[in-house]
């Protein structure tokens, strides 16, 4: 049987936010920004992808940890069969482990990217003849609603891992789960993986590796600019720096000129003096006790967390009132 007779794809057509003007309205602000969602074109992911594999980047592997420990305690209070939502492509191995344990009837991944979804879904369609596949090309940022299916019930489980909720300033991140508990019933589930505060000298290693794939992740936005919007930045004039925020509680990634310089973005002149930087990334970190707050105001029941051994990483499952 033709197993990808079992994908389809539910296109709400996002609109993609365009790289030039982003740059463009980014780099006028006196203090200079970039969004951090512009980092993943094909080189940055691949670059992603070695930074889960460093040592000193503890969230990927710990996730994976607690996720494989509370497999069947997940399974349990989620229940089996029904509807896995994804938040992102499920191109990841922690797909596969709830995929496993839950063995739903049918997996919703939502993503911008209908490509990048897509071929993650016939990986997945080829490896789970058994699974229906309804795929959501969607700014899940944005309010959406998200498609009825006929099999499995309309009990979902939504899951949302990877800390990428720590890339949401506080305020959009209430408003993210405030949009994901519109979109699930009351009952359903959303199994969330935030990653925790803990000693600076952990958080401030993970984003400043040794071998500097980090900072070839970060600057690779200047290279980026470079390629699509015939920029002329020197990435040896610039320079990665991430630190933790203890006051705002998050590691904040930079990249600061070296030297006063003037660089040109799609016909337009940006000046930088010696040491000014441009805000690429914020990564908010939580307490436990900090984040089920926040979800509690979105309309979520806090019912089990899950954390490692170190306390790094903590996985919540919560239940929409
Ligand atoms: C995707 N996101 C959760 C990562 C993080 O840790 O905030 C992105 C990242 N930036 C630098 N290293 C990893």
């Amino acid at each position: 049987m033709n197993t990808l007779a079992k994908l389809r794809l539910h296109d709400l057509a996002p609109e993609q936010e365009d790289f030039r003007t982003a740059v463009l309205e980014g780099l006028a602000k006196p203090h200079k920004s970039l969004p951090c969602k512009f980092f993943y074109d094909d080189v940055g992911s691949a670059l992603f992808d070695r930074i889960c594999e460093l040592p000193e980047y503890y969230p990927t592997r710990t996730e994976i940890g607690i996720l494989t420990e509370a497999a069947s305690e997940i399974a349990a209070l989620a229940g089996r069969g029904g509807v896995l939502v994804e938040y992102g492509s499920g191109s990841s191995l922690k797909t596969r482990l709830l995929l496993d344990a839950l063995a739903p009837d049918v997996y919703m991944p939502i993503d911008i990217s209908r490509q990048h979804m897509l071929g993650a879904c016939h990986a997945l369609a080829r490896d789970y003849p058994a699974l229906h596949l309804m795929a959501v090309c969607a700014d899940y940022t944005r309010p959406f609603t998200l498609p009825r299916v006929a099999r499995g019930g309309q009990r979902r489980l939504a899951f949302f891992p990877g800390s990428s909720i720590g890339n949401f300033a506080p305020l959009e991140a209430l408003r993210f789960l405030k949009n994901v508990a519109q979109q699930l019933d009351p009952g359903d589930g959303l199994l969330i993986g935030v990653d925790l505060k803990k000693d600076p000298a952990i958080l401030n290693a993970a984003y400043n590796d040794a071998a500097g794939v980090t900072a070839a992740f970060n600057l690779n936005l200047l290279a980026r600019c470079n390629r699509e919007l015939g920029a002329d930045f020197d990435p040896d004039a610039f320079a990665h720096r991430a630190f933790y925020n203890a006051a705002a509680g998050r590691i904040e990634m930079h990249l600061d000129s070296l030297r006063a310089q003037t660089v040109r973005v799609a016909g337009q002149r940006f000046a930088f003096s010696a040491g000014e930087s441009i805000h690429t990334e914020n990564s908010y970190k939580y307490r436990p006790d900090e984040f089920r707050h926040l979800a509690t105001q979105a309309g979520f029941a806090p019912v089990q967390t899950w954390t490692d051994a170190a306390d790094l990483f903590g996985v919540l499952y919560l239940r929409r009132l």
